[in-house]
């Protein structure tokens, strides 16, 4: 951690300068715990601070806790001069029409970059291989004018390697630690982009999900995540598992931002054909959605036979309540509802999605992304070779951390065109759509459902189907402490936050952002869970330090 009677000396001496040099400069340096888009961008537009400081306070609050939390894996060594080139263009006016003009931004590693960073998904196979050009949505980052900061640390292969790792753990990037709790397990695979923006050390991040893995780590570390449609943010040249499953979107302090950031990466792509699918003209204004009044006369089913767990659970009591703040704010609760279906998954069928992600991964990782490298130093073209380096390089942790999901998929020998995958899609699409989500849509006339976030993740997982979660509460302070199945990581105790989701059908986006907005305006619940390690670096920490 920072010293910090270093960064008291120096604000006392700044402040000083400040009040002479303009009186309400403070004023305009939000704190970066919580610091909003809006707030961000008024600073910048302002002339309060420049997007180097921003860049200089956010690599100073990396500094603070990575060697502590390893939420970050590599920084962007353009960054400072990107953001001076963007500081120049804002002079020139040029800053109004790109909605993230200057604001740093972090993605995870296995989202790739045409830089100098590289995307290793974790692993050291993939260390110093070249892609062709950015990936589609950070592509799109750019052109809003974001900054990429930095790579933040996944579970490494966004945990499809092993049945015996830890969330957040790679080789390349250590083990990420949660900031709410000493040995916090930061749950995963985005793991890095949750405990990242959780405490500031970027706007907000990008993370990717399968099965979980945007939403579990959201819920986590007491952020907003978005899981999109499948279809809607493109995976071109993002490090697949599964193209039935795969979609890449934010997790951010507040809905608003997290509406902002998945605007920025939305929409069709002709290099990922799923989202030909995309049903709008133009991309949404997700931020627009954002209304006091986005529960008013809204129908909310409540499956009851997901909730899998009892009463004493703190996310379920919490959950009860908030069913109370939702009537309030004008919503309709459709209770006691039963998605059928995914108990007759869960009883007959339970490795029915693992048989089709096994068979996306043998088909997409080399199709989709290891043979579209331009450079590829060890020579890693499938998933055998890949199993091979592993099983060699004792960097990767084998055998204390196994390799079973592999040598699975290699022993089934089943591909994506085989008819006992295809019969696995047909069986889920039906159990958990017709006899679940989209069947209880349709039949109540419900506009989503809404659950404690941890319960409805796999049955959008398996449908493609978007779920934003809001922070809803956190464990009690006499919660017991538990350790992991691998046994290096606090899984349950004190003050770990947990999230409520907000489930609709494909491309409803718009219509779940109002919900979750609205009950986040009413509830607010972020701001009072504190973490219990954080950066001490502020703005006017490198602001005054140039002024002095
Ligand atoms: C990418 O990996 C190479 C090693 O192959 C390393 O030299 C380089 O510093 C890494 N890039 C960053 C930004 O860390
Ligand atoms: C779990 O929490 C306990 C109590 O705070 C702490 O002593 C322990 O070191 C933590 N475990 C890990 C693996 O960090
Ligand atoms: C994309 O291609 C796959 C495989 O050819 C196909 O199954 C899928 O339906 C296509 N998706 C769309 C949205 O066209
Ligand atoms: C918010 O929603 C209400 C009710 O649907 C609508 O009348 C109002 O115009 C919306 N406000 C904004 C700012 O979009
Ligand atoms: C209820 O859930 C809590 C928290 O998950 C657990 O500690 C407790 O053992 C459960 N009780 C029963 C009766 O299942
Ligand atoms: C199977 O995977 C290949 C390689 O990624 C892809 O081109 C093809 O469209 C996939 N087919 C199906 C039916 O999913
Ligand atoms: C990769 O293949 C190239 C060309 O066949 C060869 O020169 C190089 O030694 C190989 N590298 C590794 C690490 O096997
Ligand atoms: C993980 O699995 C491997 C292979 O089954 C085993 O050798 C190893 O001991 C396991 N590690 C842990 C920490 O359980
Ligand atoms: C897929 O598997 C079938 C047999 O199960 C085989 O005939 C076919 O060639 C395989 N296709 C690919 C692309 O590997
Ligand atoms: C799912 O795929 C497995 C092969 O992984 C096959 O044995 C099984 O019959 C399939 N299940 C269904 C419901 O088709
Ligand atoms: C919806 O209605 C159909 C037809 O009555 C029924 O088969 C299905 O189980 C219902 N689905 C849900 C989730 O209620
Ligand atoms: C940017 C950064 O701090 N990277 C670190 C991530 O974690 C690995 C493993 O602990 C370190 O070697 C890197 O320096």
């Amino acid at each position: 951690m920072r010293a910090s009677i270093f960064t008291s000396q120096i604000i006392g001496i700044a402040s000083i300068l400040s009040v002479r040099a303009k009186p309400d400069a403070s004023d305009q340096f939000p704190p970066l715990l919580d610091a909003t888009l809006e707030e961000l961008r008024h600073g910048l537009d302002s002339g309060a601070f420049t997007s180097v400081d921003l860049v200089d306070a956010y690599l100073a609050r990396i500094n603070e806790v990575n060697s502590a939390l390893r939420p970050v894996a590599e920084i962007n060594p353009d960054a400072r001069a990107i953001a001076a080139q963007l500081d120049a263009e804002r002079h020139s006016g040029a800053a109004a029409s790109k909605p993230l003009h200057g604001v740093p931004v972090l993605v995870k590693n296995n989202i790739a970059t045409c830089d100098f960073m590289n995307n290793t998904a974790g692993s050291y196979a993939l260390l110093g291989a070249k892609v062709p050009e950015d990936s589609t949505v950070v592509a799109k980052l750019r052109k809003a004018g974001a900054i990429i900061l930095g790579k933040a640390n996944l579970s490494q292969w966004a945990n499809y390697r092993s049945f015996n790792s830890s969330n957040g753990w790679s080789a390349y990037g250590g083990q990420t630690i949660g900031a709410y709790y000493p040995g916090q397990d930061p749950s995963g695979s985005s793991s890095g982009s949750g405990v990242a923006s959780s405490i500031g050390l970027a706007w907000a991040s990008l993370g990717t999900e399968t099965d979980g893995s945007i939403l579990s780590p959201a819920l986590t570390n007491n952020l907003v995540g978005i899981k999109p449609t499948v279809g809607l943010t493109s995976r071109y040249l993002v490090i697949p598992i599964s193209e039935h499953q795969d979609t890449i979107g934010p997790l951010a302090r507040t809905v608003r931002d997290a509406a902002h950031l998945l605007s920025a990466i939305a929409g069709p792509d002709p290099r990922d054909n799923y989202t030909s699918a995309f049903p709008f003209r133009n991309v949404p204004d997700y931020a627009k959605a954002c209304n006091q009044s986005g529960l008013k006369g809204r129908r909310l089913g409540v499956p009851r036979n997901l909730i899998t767990t009892n009463g004493s659970d703190p996310s379920v009591a919490a959950f009860e309540s908030a069913l109370n703040v939702l009537r309030e704010a004008g919503a309709e609760i459709v209770d006691n509802l039963q998605f059928p279906g995914m108990d007759i998954l869960n009883k007959d069928f339970p490795n029915a999605e693992m048989a089709v992600l096994d068979a996306d991964f043998l088909a997409n990782l080399p199709d989709k992304y290891l043979s579209l490298l331009v450079s590829n130093p060890n020579n890693i073209t499938s998933l055998k070779d890949l199993l091979a380096f592993t099983h060699t390089d004792p960097k990767e942790d084998f055998p204390h951390r196994d390799t079973r999901i592999w040598e699975q998929i290699l022993a089934e020998g089943f591909n994506n065109t085989s008819s006992e995958i295809w019969n696995n899609e047909t069986t889920i699409i039906h159990l958990a759509g017709h006899l679940g989500l989209t069947g209880a849509l349709k039949n109540y006339t419900l506009d989503a459902v809404v659950l404690p976030t941890a319960f409805i993740i796999n049955t959008a997982a398996l449908l493609g189907t978007p779920v934003v979660t809001v922070p809803l509460g956190r464990t009690p302070d006499n919660t017991p402490f538990e350790i992991n199945e691998f046994g290096n990581l606090n899984a349950t105790g004190p003050n770990m936050p947990f999230g409520i989701g907000f489930a609709g059908d494909k491309w409803s986006e718009e219509s779940l952002i109002g919900m979750a907005f609205a009950f986040e305006q009413r509830t607010q619940i972020r701001k009072t869970i504190k973490p219990f390690i954080q950066p001490q670096t502020e703005l006017g920490n490198i602001v005054h330090r140039k002024l002095y």
